[in-house]
């Protein structure tokens, strides 16, 4: 087993490619182009274009690696037996959860809108989670496909920072996993939760894990 020293804050972490996990967390047309989820909550989608070619720098690297790639989308079953009342409701009162957009129905799985932007999509052999809350271990097999695979470091990317990224590596934490955001690979519809979001991870000696970026990372596998 090979270890690196990948750069981060606050501090180097070590890490092997055969216990990490590449996890790029939403990457999906409903939050990132014009008509999906992320726009009829208000937001301007175009701000999280800058995560695109990081992530796709990220992703290669990891493939290179041999590294395990996780993606994740969020969304909900058809029938909407998954999504909870409450999520539904607070969306824009014309455009909810389910209702017909121009990426075909909202947040709803096997929809145009819930595919993974172009240029990020999976290959064989790389596992997707389909999770219907924020956090990537919210009612999904996450950790057993990890803990089978002997994973114990995540590197995480994608959208949003505050909200599925945040959530997923609060989860991983608790159960264990090392995890390290990689700050340019990861964007919010606001740039200052981006930045908040990526303090509140490192501070106190790296409360919920280490932030580090994607030439760092490319740079510890090459
Ligand atoms: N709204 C928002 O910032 N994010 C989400 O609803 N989901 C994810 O972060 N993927």
């Amino acid at each position: 087993m090979t270890t690196v020293l990948l750069q981060a804050e606050p501090g180097p972490i070590p890490i092997a490619a055969s216990r990490c996990a590449l996890v790029i967390i939403d990457m999906q047309r409903d939050f990132l182009e014009p008509g999906g989820f992320g726009e009829t909550l208000g937001n301007d989608v175009s701000l999280l274009q800058a995560a695109v070619g990081p992530c796709r720098a990220a992703l290669a690297a990891a493939r290179d690696a041999g590294m395990l790639v996780v993606h994740t989308r969020e969304g909900h079953r058809p029938d909407l037996l998954d999504a909870p009342r409450a999520k539904i409701d607070r969306g824009a009162p014309s455009k909810r959860i389910g209702d017909p957009g121009p990426m075909g129905r909202i947040l709803i799985r096997g929809e145009p809108g819930h595919d993974i932007v172009p240029g990020l999509a999976p290959v064989d052999g790389e596992p997707v989670i389909d999770k219907p809350g924020k956090g990537a271990f919210h009612q999904t097999d996450l950790e057993q496909l990890l803990r089978n695979n002997a994973i114990d470091t995540l590197i995480v990317c994608g959208v949003t920072t505050e909200v599925c990224v945040h959530t997923t590596i609060r989860e991983a934490n608790d159960r264990g996993y090392r995890c390290v955001a990689l700050s340019d690979a990861c964007a919010s519809y606001f740039p200052e939760f981006h930045r908040i979001g990526l303090e509140m991870i490192k501070a106190q000696g790296g409360i919920f894990g280490w932030v580090s970026d994607t030439t760092s990372f490319v740079t510890a596998l090459d």
